[in-house]
């Protein structure tokens, strides 16, 4: 459960103002008269109050109002180059900034949701008692901001209006992560009020970088108060950790959207696409996938690109399923990135008149930026994440350190992209969603894409979610659980999350045209795991293409299927069809490793799944009730075909 407002909000119990008379008099004796003037149209009283414990517990030097205004964000951008969080390159708007190398990505050890006594939380997540969280702000953020500007802004999650938008502030000290907020986010400056009384609620979020060295890295924590929708950050600067408008308040929105907006919101980590089909229709499409596992890719392959990273969706009037991202920008891993995968992203990356904020590539001696797979030449030398750099240079334990960091990134409007639909990601009403996908890593079981046959199989498809475990997990084999791509930022109970997904899908508030297909996508199968040889993929990135083409058709009921017991699987003929559209041909062989039913495999995984959710308590029985149906149905395939059966059968 989850209940708002509940124990002691630590802003006001550390920096020990109530009433918004003793914050206006923290205010006024903080900020410039020009700040004052700047601040004095917001009048939420919430608002002000947590902006002067902020104020009151970091103790900066100055106050920064970030009014969204074109000098205002000049003006950070400057800052950002005189304080060196950012550094200019060659291109003009290109900056980049450096994480120190022990904060590369999210620290997720380091990351915690804030709880009160007896309250109980996922069992994925880590959580600290309020006291203790109280105890770490009163220590560590006290005067953390000495010497230091503190910069405010005010920002919507999602278009104004919109009926799953949320207003957020923003107060760090790191120009990087207002600089980042500017470009990821939109700012509301003008709107924050009406937005906060029309939408009910806000987040707030406090940041601060510290000195940014190394050896503070280890007090760095991410807090995130679920009952008082505010986090802390502190000493680290990695997006991912600091500038908590992305993950930290779309943990809050899953939170929001499962405990009091059940059956109405969802808030997922997926992409927002759409795809334009026959008689120049357009089909939009909202896919969960893992972190680095193409969710930006797929994004991109549409015709109308929407959003690379969360959705925030709701069931509007009409009976339709609308999606907006609450998001404007792309915080996108550059590695791999390049001509053929990305065209447009990389007419943004080399091209000119994109801002680009990058960060954590290597940057050689003429200020250009440099990224493993970008499939041009590489230089010999330069500065990266770690320092100086050179081919061939090792670390302490003689490992060769990579040219960029794995999860280095670039930031940059979402508009910027060619095949953004800019109108359409900034309509308050949504875009209409009628595909929903879920996708990982995958090297040996599911085919590229098949459709579930009702909801609650479309549901377990995205609690069926596995990546590959990676070399950098100690001890993991196999496969890793990645639950709708979103357990990291589940806050409550997962039987909770996955009640909320039943009651959305099977939604009597959904009309028979509103409801979406559901469907499962798998761009990692190899050869070696297809009756071939080796770890080569089967597919490459132009085919998600196809796979989201098909889609497009099956949605609108343009194309038969194959009626299969995990669900739909596309026809030989349609996608040899889709192919020819990207100028690739499509041999019946690769069909036929593609989508032949590996059964023992899916079985297994079945199994595994089973077992896994079997452990957790209060898991809806319809998950379980689709599980041993399909493997009823699979194993009866078996008996009658064999353990591999090709498609041609089932037709
Ligand atoms: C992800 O890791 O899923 C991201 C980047 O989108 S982060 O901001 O670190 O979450
Ligand atoms: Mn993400």
């Amino acid at each position: 459960m989850l209940e708002l407002k509940k124990g002691a909000d630590i802003l006001a119990t550390v920096g020990a103002l109530t009433t918004l008379p003793q914050a206006q008099a923290v205010i006024e004796a903080n900020l410039d008269s020009g700040n004052l003037a700047k601040l004095a149209p917001i009048k939420n009283s919430d608002a002000l109050i947590k902006i002067a414990n902020a104020i009151s517990i970091c103790k900066p030097d100055a106050v920064f109002v970030n009014s969204g205004s074109p000098e205002d964000i000049q003006w950070i951008r400057e800052y950002s180059l005189s304080k060196g969080e950012e550094k200019k390159l060659a291109k003009d708007g290109h900056t980049i900034h450096f994480d120190l190398p022990q904060d590369q990505a999210r620290l997720v050890n380091q990351t915690f949701y804030i709880i009160n006594e007896d309250e109980k939380i996922s069992s994925l997540a880590k959580s600290v008692l309020r006291s203790e969280a109280t105890g770490y702000v009163k220590e560590h953020m006290d005067g953390i901001m000495h010497g230091m500007t503190m910069m405010i802004g005010f920002y919507s999650r999602g278009p104004v209006g919109a009926e799953a938008s949320v207003p957020a502030i923003e107060l760090s000290s790191s120009t990087y992560v207002l600089h980042s907020a500017e470009l990821l986010y939109r700012n509301c400056y003008d709107q924050f009020d009406k937005e906060v009384e029309r939408v009910g609620i806000f987040f707030t979020n406090l940041h601060s970088e510290g000195p940014n060295r190394t050896e503070d890295v280890p007090n760095a924590r991410i807090f995130m108060d679920r009952s008082w929708l505010t986090t802390f950050s502190t000493f680290c600067t990695y997006a991912g950790n600091t500038l908590l408008m992305k993950k930290g308040n779309h943990r809050f929105c899953v939170d929001y959207a499962t405990y009091y907006k059940k059956e109405e919101h969802l808030s997922e980590h997926m992409f927002i696409t759409g795809i334009t089909g026959p008689g120049d229709r357009k089909t939009f499409m909202a896919g969960a996938a893992p972190s680095g596992c193409g969710k930006t890719t797929t994004a991109m392959v549409g015709s109308d690109f929407i959003g690379d990273d969360l959705a925030q969706i709701w069931i509007a009037p009409d009976g339709t399923v609308r999606a907006i991202n609450p998001e404007k920008g792309i915080f996108g891993i550059v590695e791999d990135v390049n001509r053929e995968g990305d065209p447009f992203l990389m007419d943004c990356l080399r091209g000119d008149g994109t801002e680009v904020i990058w960060s954590n590539v290597l940057i050689d001696e003429q200020g250009v930026p440099h990224w493993v797979g970008n499939g041009e030449k590489t230089p010999e030398k330069g500065v990266n994440f770690q320092g100086e750099w050179h081919t061939g240079k090792t670390d302490s334990e003689g490992n060769l350190i990579p040219m960029s960091h794995k999860n280095s990134r670039c930031t940059l409007l979402a508009s910027a992209i060619a095949n953004h639909n800019t109108e359409a990601a900034e309509d308050p009403a949504g875009v209409p969603v009628k595909v929903i996908t879920y996708s990982g890593r995958d090297s040996d079981t599911m085919p590229p894409v098949w459709v579930a046959k009702n909801m609650d199989e479309g549901v377990v498809i995205g609690a069926s979610i596995v990546s590959k475990a990676t070399a950098t997990e100690i001890g993991a084999v196999g496969v890793r659980r990645q639950p709708w791509a979103n357990a990291p930022f589940i806050p409550g109970a997962l039987a909770d999350y996955m009640d909320a997904q039943f009651s959305f899908f099977n939604s009597a508030k959904l009309s028979e045209a509103g409801r979406p297909i559901m469907a499962g996508l798998n761009y990692f199968l190899t050869h070696g795991n297809r009756g071939g040889t080796g770890d080569t993929l089967l597919g490459e990135k132009r085919d998600v293409k196809v796979w989201l083409g098909w889609l497009e058709l099956f949605a609108n009921g343009d194309v038969k299927a194959i009626d299969t017991p995990i669900g739909y699987l596309p026809l030989y003929e349609d996608l040899k069809e889709l192919f020819v559209s990207i100028d690739k041909e499509y041999p019946r062989s690769l069909y036929d490793m593609q989508f032949a039913l590996y059964l023992d495999n899916i079985i297994h995984r079945i199994d595994m799944q089973t077992e896994a959710y079997s452990k957790e308590s209060d898991i809806p029985a319809q998950l379980f009730h689709v599980y041993t149906q399909q493997k009823a149905e699979l194993l009866a395939l078996k008996e009658k075909y064999g353990a591999v059966v090709s498609t041609d059968r089932l037709i």
